[in-house]
């Protein structure tokens, strides 16, 4: 009798059991950022001289994009499109802030969106949206933080040491950020297994000054150029901070539930120490080397691995990608917002939800162009077909980037009626920004010139350092 009561109650509680199996679990949101890396300085990439085992993983387990970009071709900028999923020209934040600027208070973040969605919220690293109380991650909807304000380790008086905090509260400068940033991560991932969480994990590396611990820069002694030979020491402790969370996210049975991106802010500044492959330019460039970084997305348990895809895509789309995984509605680019945890009345997205692009269920994605503004530079990309005005002293330049990835051959002579359509195109999104609130000394694009003329002069004033502005 007890057995057969003991059957009947299976049988009974089956269904449910079967529909809890069934409903899909959130899974965790893991967003990565290194700083001023180059879109060949890691291994997948093509970089020879460090190894990167932990972020050639998220490629070799996920959907590696080569064309992956950022809206900003510098570090604040580019945070403004991770945080909101909106172009930062919507809030004339075109440069890095100086000041009391900071992320425009208006705008709604991935962090309030997430964690209205339920999941608790954390960030460990730099912010760069803002110094004062009000601009502060806790107050932008992070339930915990860990990490620096300003633009990077070296932001404060030499000798002192850059602010850390915890929360509101000051607390010591550990004894390296990276490996201290990574450790914080982990112990986020610990404290929160039994929920789903949002952890946006923006390392200070491997922006100057590029140091790392003793025992890394030994690991790279036989590099001649000590410019490169720091650089990555640091480019190698990152990737093995990296490479604990994700065997932190393994141990606790999380990796299949969890999605992870992982990008650079901006491309390399350009420098002999770091390598953007065959992309021109740099940092505080709209050429491609200070706009397409390495993009990567893993999730174990929904994307398939390995595939290596060339639809462009940008930092903008984490956002919507991360609501859409969450199981909630995306608020469209254009038209008013409907659906997800946002509040009514706050603006649209730039972003486009890409899990369909990577569950493999299109190659297309429902967005038109992409669109950048930097000082008197600017870009538009369509297609393959880019227009580009990158410094004071050009002319705007038409390229296919599929034909010329290293935007060597200006086509505009040639198709007037192209550079025409993507000029109209650039204004009418252009129309729709406000001016820039504050600026930048080198976004007149006279960076790559300067860079070129350091080239010739460093073999005969040896030493002689590269002209640097205020902030970065
Ligand atoms: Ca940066």
């Amino acid at each position: 009798m007890k057995t057969k009561l003991s059957i009947l109650t299976a049988l009974l509680l089956a269904p449910l059991a079967a529909l809890h199996a069934a409903a899909p679990q959130r899974p965790n949101i893991l967003v990565i950022v290194a700083d001023d890396m180059g879109y060949a300085d890691c291994g997948v990439q093509g970089c020879k001289d460090v190894a990167t085992p932990a972020i050639d993983s998220l490629a070799k387990n996920g959907v590696r994009f080569t064309n992956g970009y950022v809206s900003g071709c510098v570090c604040s900028p580019s945070r403004v499109g991770i945080v909101t999923g909106r172009y930062q020209q919507r809030t004339g934040h075109d440069a890095n802030p100086k000041a009391s600027f900071g992320l425009d208070l208006k705008e709604t973040t991935m962090a309030q969106r997430m964690k209205a969605a339920g999941y608790v919220t954390g960030m460990t690293g730099k912010w760069h949206l803002g110094e004062e109380k009000e601009q502060m991650p806790p107050a932008r909807g992070f339930d915990e933080f860990y990490g620096i304000l300003p633009h990077g380790i070296a932001a404060e008086k030499k000798g002192s040491g850059v602010q850390v905090w915890r929360g509101y509260d000051k607390v010591e400068t550990p004894p390296d950020h990276t490996v201290k940033f990574g450790e914080e991560a982990e112990a986020f991932i610990e404290r929160h297994k039994s929920q789903p969480w949002y952890l946006y994990l923006p390392f200070t590396a491997v922006h100057a000054p590029h140091v790392a611990p003793e025992s890394y820069v030994k690991k790279f002694a036989h590099i001649e150029d000590k410019g490169r030979r720091q650089l990555c020491a640091m480019i190698s402790v990152m990737d093995d901070r990296i490479g604990a969370v994700l065997a932190k996210l393994r141990a606790l049975k999380l990796e299949e539930n969890t999605l992870i991106f992982f990008i650079s802010d901006n491309g390399g500044p350009m420098s002999r120490a770091v390598h953007n492959g065959p992309l021109r330019g740099g940092k505080w460039t709209v050429w491609e080397g200070g706009i397409r970084v390495p993009f990567m997305v893993q999730w174990k348990g929904r994307i398939a691995p390995g595939r290596v895809l060339d639809t462009p895509v940008i930092q903008l789309d984490f956002l919507p990608t991360a609501l859409a995984a969450a199981g909630f509605g995306v608020p469209p680019s254009g038209g008013s917002e409907t659906g997800g945890p946002a509040k009514a009345g706050t603006p649209n997205l730039d972003g486009v939800n890409l899990l369909p692009l990577l569950e493999g269920k299109t190659d297309k994605l429902q967005r038109d162009a992409l669109f950048w503004r930097f000082g008197v530079q600017f870009a538009v990309r369509q297609g393959d077909w880019k227009l580009t005005k990158a410094s004071r002293d050009m002319q705007p330049a038409l390229f296919n980037l599929a034909a010329d990835i290293g935007e060597k051959n200006d086509l505009a002579a040639q198709q007037p009626d192209k550079v025409k359509q993507l000029q109209a195109l650039w204004d009418s999104w252009n129309a729709q920004n406000i001016p820039p609130r504050w600026d930048d000394q080198r976004w007149n694009g006279l960076e790559e010139k300067a860079a070129n003329k350091q080239e010739k002069k460093a073999k005969g004033k040896k030493g002689k350092k590269r002209q640097t502005g205020t902030t970065s």
